[in-house]
């Protein structure tokens, strides 16, 4: 997969993408990224990205013509194939769903923005899709980049280890993750659960997805009318909803 990164700041990309799981996809081939400073495509003699707004107000906005020069001459043919995703606060809100159906894509794009605001017309006539990665703000859309890249990136088939395959799908559950323990079984007086010890698969098994929608309802109740529940997943989930002292948003032995 080819991903294509519009950017004045290349640079705070680069560290990243070569660590871990990234640059390991990148030496396989998996992934491709290139990154393109849209500084180069300005044609004037000051390199200029931004110019106040009409209108008035403060700030400055990015210019539209040095973001389509340089997104046409890099997508070229390909332009109309490879999604042009817009990074900005005004986006549909990301997801693990959007990320499963990028990772199935051979090209995308992507363009930062910094400054206050992208002058309307990219918006309009050269991103195909707007994506935010959240409620709250950031100085720009490199870090939402990264973010995108990061979670399709694990997605793409032979990125992580065969032993992870599974893992990949633990959000499809739905549900909140159960807690997880290592060595020492007791640590400054804190010991693990005596059922992780046990040995009796069936037991932990039950134990972890009991945490797991314990967890869920207390921590994120919206997860919970989305997932598939068992009769004993709603018997469970009875049991503690009807727990005295037990209000939604506590979760007290945490
Ligand atoms: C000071 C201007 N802001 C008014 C509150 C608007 C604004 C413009 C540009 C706020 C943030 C940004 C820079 N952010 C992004 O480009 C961005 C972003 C984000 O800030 N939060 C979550 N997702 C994203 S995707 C791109």
């Amino acid at each position: 997969m080819q991903i294509d990164v519009f950017t004045l700041f290349p640079d705070v990309l680069e560290t990243y993408l070569r660590s871990s799981v990234l640059g390991r996809a990148q030496e396989a081939g998996l992934i491709c990224v290139c990154q393109h400073n849209i500084r180069d495509f300005t044609t004037d003699r000051h390199r200029t990205t931004d110019d106040e707004p009409y209108g008035g107000g403060g700030g400055m906005v990015m210019k539209p013509e040095p973001i389509f020069a340089a997104v046409e001459s890099v997508l070229g043919e390909n332009h109309g194939q490879a999604p042009v995703i817009l990074l900005t606060p005004q986006g549909r809100a990301f997801t693990q769903a959007i990320a499963r159906q990028l990772a199935l894509l051979p090209r995308i794009a992507l363009i930062c923005g910094r400054y206050e605001g992208i002058d309307e017309r990219v918006r309009q006539h050269l991103a195909t899709d707007e994506i935010s990665i959240g409620d709250y703000i950031l100085t720009g859309g490199e870090l939402p980049a990264l973010v995108l890249i990061d979670s399709i990136a694990r997605l793409l088939p032979g990125a992580l280890g065969d032993e992870d395959a599974a893992e990949k799908d633990s959000y499809s559950n739905g549900l909140l993750e159960y807690p997880h323990y290592t060595r020492p079984a007791v640590y400054r007086g804190w010991q693990v659960p005596e059922v992780l010890l046990s040995g009796n698969h069936a037991r932990i098994a039950a134990w972890r997805r009991n945490e797991s929608l314990r967890r869920t309802f207390s921590r994120r109740p919206d997860l919970l009318e989305k997932t598939n529940l068992s009769e004993e997943d709603r018997h469970y989930l009875d049991q503690i909803a009807s727990l005295p002292g037990l209000t939604n948003n506590t979760d007290s032995d945490d």
